[in-house]
């Protein structure tokens, strides 16, 4: 290759990229550990779509020891020949122009670089080194950038292969990033799940550092999906998979269901060409209409109905479906803030009109788990129905006597403003004295809880209800639970557990999110659910009577601590929330200037059904070994986020 001037078009590129440093948050979402994770995803998506494409069947991931990573495909490799309108190579354009995915990629489909995805050039720009070598058309092709973008080794053939390929390398800028460091499982996991919905894909994801290696390669794709969330469960029926392309369309749709006993919840991911669409859409919409159709249509003609009708969430109960759709970039459309939910008109007709007919089908060809599935429903539609004549009577009869037992209980804040109130509900009386002493009577409203919450995984809904404590949080919340949940009602913006950093103090916050997830899960996946991280450590000494001091929440920060308090400092070790009195709980763990807390944020499906099958299941035995292997209270992991 020729070496090139440097010309406008290239000082305008620069400026692009420029752009993305001042502003990484706008492009990546943040530059905590799931903005650093986004660059791996952007490059990633681009080897995903080529696969998708059909071009190449294995992708490896790659964390090297020097904090590098790269992502390598089989595909036909970057287009490597001139642009005409620009007079560059088209890789060298991918990597420094935004939002150039889409004028070079001519796959039908496009996964996330083409859709909310910003491209390579946003991992080039926050990247202190990005080297790219492609295999193509006979040649090894490789160029090279250094410190935010910058290209240091311009194109240039430098031999021959038979190989077919990319191969981009990258090391994250640790001045953009508050950690540079891959975590192996957050992107395992994410590979999981490409492999899950591109059957016949191999990924493979490789750590240098630690010699951890993991490959997934699912043939049946969806059906193994459903089968390993599934795997803890009871199944009424094995699962079906239906899939169809749609001749007018183009659309492509595949969907596996599974139905379980003893599952009250529904769970239903969906995807758009490989990307999740975690706020549903047209797609998701006539999937549920569809399958209540199906159910409802076949139960009326089956004579399996006590009279009323099914409703959707009776159908739902029990089900495990996974909804996977391919859309032509011509067609594709999304709303909402993220960007996460599908608004492709057409969607909607597709997937009910394909799960209408073929599961109506399957129904008629299976008609022992066809009567299976319905008397399942009809259970579920018979608790419902109790449980809202049970709700009505509560609401005329005991209603004031339920009042003053709360009362004693909870200690209200003031504001009636509910998205900005607090409910902290902390462990122990006494701490919750000191809550109570140090809380924002405004905004902050302190629920203790005597003893353990019961284990609401295994028990009746009856029983539960019976339960002081839980009976208390489902008033105190105010929205409602079960089916009957509506998050429109919360009284809490935010619900803040509090306990201490010690077994006991996990397996109450495992009880807690059990009850969470299970009864009010939209609580959890809308974010409303947090966990507050005491510090560990409080570093002080007094000066002329005056007070200096410092908390830490780990052993880095107990270092910058003992050296910012300076010679003659006192460390106070918390073992528990009670060691602290209410200005230091203000201070360290309520006060959202200046406390921690974690987000429980459960995106991830995988991670959600292993840790509440283990977690939360039947078995107390494995829990209470989970619970003491792997509840780490200094360790934030995949699963959790840090926030104020
Ligand atoms: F994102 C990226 F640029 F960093 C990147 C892109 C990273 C990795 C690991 C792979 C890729 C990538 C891109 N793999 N394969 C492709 N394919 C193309 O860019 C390509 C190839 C050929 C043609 C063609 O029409 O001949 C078109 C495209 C878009």
């Amino acid at each position: 290759m020729a070496e090139r001037q440097y010309t406008a078009n290239d000082i305008h590129i620069l400026q692009g990229l420029e752009g993305v440093r001042k502003r990484p948050a706008m492009y990546i979402g943040s530059t905590n550990s799931s903005g650093l994770h986004h660059l791996v995803w952007e490059v990633v998506d681009n080897a995903v779509d080529e696969a998708l494409s059909g071009f190449g069947s294995q992708i490896i991931v790659t964390l090297h020891k020097d904090g590098s990573c790269s992502v390598l495909d089989e595909g036909r490799g970057i287009p490597v020949d001139i642009n005409k309108e620009t007079g560059r190579p088209g890789v060298e354009i991918v990597f420094t122009e935004l939002h150039a995915g889409g004028k070079f990629n001519s796959s039908v489909y496009k996964s996330a670089g083409g859709l909310h995805g910003v491209g390579a050039s946003v991992t080039n720009a926050l990247s202190l080194m990005c080297d790219v070598t492609v295999y193509r058309n006979g040649g090894i092709y490789h160029l090279r950038f250094e410190n935010g973008g910058h290209m240091v080794t311009p194109l240039e053939r430098i031999g021959d292969t038979k190989k077919h390929g990319t191969l981009v390398r990258f090391l994250p800028d640790p001045a953009i990033f508050s950690t540079v460091d891959f975590k192996f499982d957050t992107i395992s996991s994410h590979l999981q799940e490409s492999a899950f919905l591109m059957k016949g894909v191999r990924f493979i994801i490789v750590d240098e550092k630690t010699g951890q290696k993991q490959e997934y390669y699912y043939e049946k794709g969806l059906v193994e999906y459903i089968n390993l969330l599934n795997a803890e469960k009871k199944p009424i029926i094995d699962v079906v998979s239906f899939s169809e392309i749609d001749p007018i369309t183009n659309i492509e749709t595949e969907i596996a269901i599974q139905y379980c006993y003893e599952d009250y919840n529904e769970v239903v991911y969906s995807y758009v060409n490989n990307v999740k669409t975690g706020d549903g859409g047209t797609h998701e919409s006539g999937f549920r209409a569809g399958i209540t159709r199906a159910v409802n249509d076949f139960a009326e003609m089956a004579n399996l109905l006590k009279g009323k009708k099914l409703e959707g969430s009776d159908i739902r109960e029990g089900l495990t479906a996974i909804v996977s759709l391919k859309v032509p970039e011509e067609l594709l459309e999304f709303e909402g803030q993220t960007k996460g939910k599908l608004g492709t008109p057409a969607a909607y007709q597709v997937v009910s009109n394909l799960i209408y007919n073929k599961f109506t089908y399957y129904l008629t060809e299976n008609k022992e788990n066809a009567i299976n599935i319905i008397k399942k429903c009809v259970d579920s539609q018979q608790a419902r129905l109790a449980a809202r004549k049970a709700k009505d009577e509560a609401r005329s009869s005991k209603k004031a006597k339920q009042e003053v037992i709360l009362s004693d209980k909870l200690t209200p804040a003031q504001s009636k403003d509910y998205l900005k109130n607090e409910l902290f509900i902390v462990e122990g009386d006494s701490a919750g004295g000191t809550a109570k002493k140090g809380r924002d009577r405004i905004h902050q409203a302190i629920l203790p809880l005597r003893g353990k919450p019961l284990n609401t995984d295994s028990i009746s809904m009856e029983k539960l209800l019976h339960n002081e404590e839980i009976a208390t949080i489902i008033n105190t919340v105010g929205a409602g639970f079960g089916q009957s949940f509506d998050i429109e009602d919360i009284h809490y913006g935010k619900i803040i557990i509090m306990t201490d950093a010690d077994t006991d103090g996990a397996h109450i916050q495992t009880l807690l999110l059990t009850f969470f997830y299970h009864y009010m899960r939209q609580l959890i996946t809308s974010g409303h659910i947090y966990i507050a991280v005491p510090p560990l450590y409080r570093v002080f000494k007094e000066v002329n009577r005056q007070l200096i001091q410092e908390y830490a929440w780990d052993d880095a920060q107990l270092e910058a601590a003992k050296k910012k308090v300076g010679a003659g400092y006192k460390i106070n070790r918390y073992k528990g929330l009670g060691e602290m009195d209410a200005i230091q709980l203000k201070e360290t763990t309520m006060d959202p200037r200046t406390r921690l807390l974690i987000q429980v944020d459960i995106n991830d499906p995988f991670l959600v059904e292993k840790r509440v099958n283990i977690l939360m299941g039947r078995d107390a035995s494995l829990r209470k070994q989970w619970v003491e292997e792997n509840v780490d209270f200094n360790k934030v992991d995949t699963f959790i986020k840090e926030v104020k």
